[in-house]
């Protein structure tokens, strides 16, 4: 930490190594109070350049040296520099084995980069550049190294010790001690260096892959969780399925290990053979996890063992490419979860997740090219533009070439780069040479930010039967060239039927471009940017009778999603608007009429049905207006949920009582569809305030045999105003569920987001309870990120004591954290649509941050951004 202006790094600033490192023999004495690390680097001058002029340099943050040698000999002071972050060697040969060692000490590192204490346990986080806070190392992604890590520790403290790759060698020492020396065969980046030791149980589990090859799959846990490890198991087996049938590609070693641990800066991260899971991400058993973690951990499981070929084999020639990696990689795991589950669904959440907050972050100071153009803390930016964004550029690529394309894209890029460090043109390069197509302009995406908007108007000639679109490109940052957009469309005729136009797929790539389409029986009604296929907004003047017709008669089903989210967001912002101007609140009988059809005429995937009903998000609403009257939208919305509850009580009911199954558990597509309708139906009821309802929800509270169950009728109770045993329901789940991190998280985040009055009064109480631990990076979501981001009417009360308590956590967290406290602060920084007396009390929480001595380089980043 240090008040020096912090240095930018820039894209442009790039140039290979003058070193490079071959092999890495790392030694690791692990004791109570510190570990000693001894390291051997066989490290010569790059082959591929001449006339090297510079020193060898190697980053090393924080290390406590005890020596170094060059080839055998010790090193004298004069011989070297070492500043705490980079140590330069005077002169070295052209060849040479470096020698070093260091004392580190994990109990004391609360960042949880490098090498770190979790419970009893030690384990490491290296991504972006946390290796160089356990040894000196050219730490950059693009040195490819292979190493051999030997470990030794107490053997009753320490009774299992990872790293990657293959066990070379074992045994035990005097003192009670014992080692293990691992071998990693791949050549990889240092930030993919993976070490645990600790006292783990193991599931044991074996893949065969398509050449018979035998993988061992381990999943270490807490011992008390080994019984919660089987789905995860599976998940991963599914995995590597998918990767054998869908790229062809086995795995290559002979080992797959997880690790389930509680304390990380990530929700899982891609270790060479051996991934490292926050608990939350990979533990799943009925009773304590809800069906969206169930479906998470699939997810997430999948992305880990992808990123073994894009991200491991392939991986980025410098930080600037992250986004290919994690966008690539993000687009397999949606392609495989959609497989997994129902399609429709994931792609509802895909486009939810973007529309609400990668839109957000286009439109607030932190907008951000998927790849930057320089950067302070390359750690800020694991953000939803660099996975999400970039996740859906790939879906771009795919629609305009075709799936099977794609895939002979990614077979050659695979072919091509296998083993190597590569940029976002290496790939363009690929898929231009396959498809043989110009993507100079589809590059743009990359590395522009904003979100593009297409403003659409259409004419239809009768007599001619010609329909002509007219599509203008804009985007907030006027001075960027239109990006290349591939828009799906669709049309209907007013009698329901679809008409076939003779293009559905159009390229939007001027400033302005127009269509036209011959033989077009009537004026239709338009289907815009269908299954979402491109990451824009579209403004075109619907009527209301054309959105219901979409909602109800669009054959893609993520369009009619949209059409319904375009009329609720409509329904909101002019409710919003009466009641700023005091005139009388009424919801629309036409969208009264629809909600109930959609209950009585349920579609057959049930969870579809639920995502009809749910109303956009107060962070969408947001993104459409500005001003934002926070109390109004909030109000609206209410209002919207209660009147519907009312009016359409009996079908709620109906409803709730057709999903509600009393049967074992059972995790498949319809049982979770279900248990989302009835959960929903259950949610919009308690707005009745019905003692009736209060005891419906009490009895599936008692009688519920998984986690989702529980939390609807627990944030159903909770949020309730007229339940008034909130307290001692909370208390007595908390007595419940203190043993389990998920289940702490789940009601740190229950508590956070109750909507009634008093939640900032219940935080400032709980962050002393035992329940929240500020060192832990997912309590700290789980408590004050879900405060600041889904408790509008309570975050942002207007007497601006919330964003203080707000502001002072985030401090707090920075001391212990800093990557984590760039991350929880998040939702602080976008207020630039808020009302002026709120914008201006969180710019002064903002800058009483700023005013902070001790404040760390990577929170300064955002907020200076933010400011
Ligand atoms: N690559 C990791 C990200 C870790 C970042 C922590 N600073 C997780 C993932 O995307 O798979
Ligand atoms: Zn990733």
């Amino acid at each position: 930490m240090t008040n020096q202006a912090p240095a930018l790094t820039y894209s442009k600033d790039y140039h290979p190594s003058s070193f490079l490192i071959k092999t890495a023999e790392l030694h690791f004495a692990i004791f109570d109070d510190k570990t000693i690390v001894t390291s051997k680097l066989q490290i010569e001058q790059n082959p591929e350049l001449t006339n090297i002029k510079e020193l060898l340099t190697l980053n090393g943050v924080d290390l406590e040296l005890q020596y170094i040698k060059i080839n055998e000999i010790f090193l004298s002071a004069e011989q070297y520099n070492y500043n705490k972050e980079i140590l330069t060697i005077f002169s070295a040969p052209s060849q040479l084995t470096l020698e070093t060692q260091v004392f580190i000490y994990p109990e004391k590192n609360t960042s949880l980069s490098g090498l770190y204490k979790t419970g009893v346990n030690l384990c490491t986080q290296c991504e972006s550049i946390g290796f160089r806070r356990i040894t000196f190392f050219i730490d950059r992604p693009d040195i490819l190294t292979q190493f051999t890590t030997s470990i030794v520790a107490d053997k009753t403290q320490y009774p299992t010790l990872l790293s990657n790759g293959n066990i070379i060698a074992q045994g035990e020492l005097a003192n009670n001690q014992h080692f293990v020396t691992w071998h990693d065969p791949s050549l990889k980046s240092s930030y993919l260096f993976a070490l645990i030791a600790g006292n783990f149980a193991c599931l044991e589990d074996t893949y065969i892959t398509k050449n018979n090859k035998k993988v061992s799959l381990k999943i270490f846990a807490e011992p008390a969780n080994i019984a919660r490890c089987h789905y995860g198991m599976q998940c991963l087996k599914n995995a590597m399925q998918w990767e054998e049938d869908y790229s062809g590609y086995e795995y290559d070693l002979d080992n797959y290990m997880l690790v389930a641990i509680d304390d990380l800066n990530a929700a899982a991260m891609e270790n060479k053979g051996l991934n490292v899971f926050s608990t939350d991400y990979l533990l799943a058993s009925p009773d304590t996890a809800t069906d969206s973690d169930y479906r998470r951990i699939a997810s997430v499981v999948a992305h880990e063992y992808f990123h073994n070929w894009t991200g491991n084999r392939i991986t980025c020639r410098d930080w600037f490419q992250i986004g290919f990696k994690e966008g690539i990689t993000t687009f397999r795991e949606q392609q495989f979860s959609e497989q997994m589950f129902s399609a429709t669904l994931q792609r509802i959440n895909q486009i939810r997740l973007i529309r609400s907050k990668q839109f957000a972050e286009d439109a607030s100071p932190l907008a951000h090219p998927v790849r930057l153009k320089s950067y302070i803390s390359i750690e800020n930016f694991y953000t939803v533009t660099v996975y999400y964004k970039s996740a859906e550029i790939a879906r771009m690529l795919q629609t305009l070439v075709g799936a099977t394309t794609f895939q002979k894209i990614m077979r050659e890029f695979f072919r091509r780069y296998d083993g190597t460090a590569i940029t976002i043109e290496d790939f363009i390069k690929t898929a231009s040479a396959v498809a043989k197509i110009d993507l100079t302009q589809f590059q743009l995406w990359y590395d522009q930010k904003g979100t593009p908007e297409l403003t659409i108007t259409s004419e239809y000639h009768e007599a001619a039967k010609q329909l002509s679109l007219k599509i203008k490109q804009t985007s907030k940052f006027s001075e960027q060239l239109p990006f290349y957009i591939p828009l799906q469309i669709g049309a209907f005729a007013d009698t329901g039927e679809e008409i076939n136009l003779d293009n559905n797929l159009l390229i939007v790539n001027q400033a302005e471009n127009t269509f036209s389409f011959a033989n077009c029986p009537s004026n239709p009604i338009l289907s815009f940017n269908r299954n979402f296929s491109a990451p824009i907004k579209i403004a075109y003047k619907y009527s209301d009778n054309e959105l219901y017709f979409l909602m109800q008669y669009d054959s893609d089903p993520i369009n009619q999603w949209l059409a319904a989210q375009e009329i609720m967001s409509k329904i909101i912002i002019n409710l919003a608007n009466a009641y700023q101007n005091q005139a009388p609140l009424i919801l629309d009988p036409l969208f009264i009429t629809a909600i109930k059809r959609t209950l009585t005429h349920p579609a057959k995937d049930p969870a579809f049905t639920a995502e009809m009903l749910i109303l956009p998000t107060h962070n969408y609403i947001f993104e459409l207006i500005s001003n934002i009257d926070i109390a109004a939208v909030c109000y609206a919305l209410e209002f919207i949920k209660k009147e519907l509850a009312i009016t359409l009580k009996s079908y709620w009911l109906d409803c709730y009582q057709k999903n509600h199954e009393v049967k074992r558990y059972a995790f498949d597509a319809q049982s979770i569809g279900k248990r989302d309708l009835k959960n929903l139906a259950l949610y919009y009821l308690n707005y009745i305030n019905d003692p009736e309802i209060i005891a419906m929800s009490l009895q599936q509270l008692h009688t519920a045999n998984n986690l989702t169950d529980t939390l609807g009728s627990l944030t159903a109770l909770t949020n309730s105003e007229i339940f008034n045993q909130s307290d001692e329901l909370l208390e007595e789940y908390y007595n419940k569920w203190k043993g389990n991190h998920n289940l702490l998280n789940k009601w740190l985040a229950l508590n956070a987001t109750i909507k009634l009055p008093g939640t900032l009064k219940r935080l400032q109480k709980l962050i002393h309870h035992p329940a929240f631990n500020i060192k832990n990076p997912s309590n700290t979501i789980a408590l004050l990120r879900n405060y600041a981001e889904f408790n509008p009417i309570n975050f942002h009360q207007a007497d601006g004591d919330s964003y203080k308590f707000f502001a002072e956590q985030i401090l707090a967290i920075d001391a212990i954290n800093p990557h984590n406290a760039a991350s929880v602060i998040m939702p602080l920084t976008r207020y630039k649509k808020l009302d002026p007396a709120r914008q201006q009390l969180i710019q002064q929480q903002l800058q009483n941050i700023l005013n902070n001595k001790k404040l760390s380089n990577n929170l300064k980043e955002i907020v200076e951004q933010a400011i």
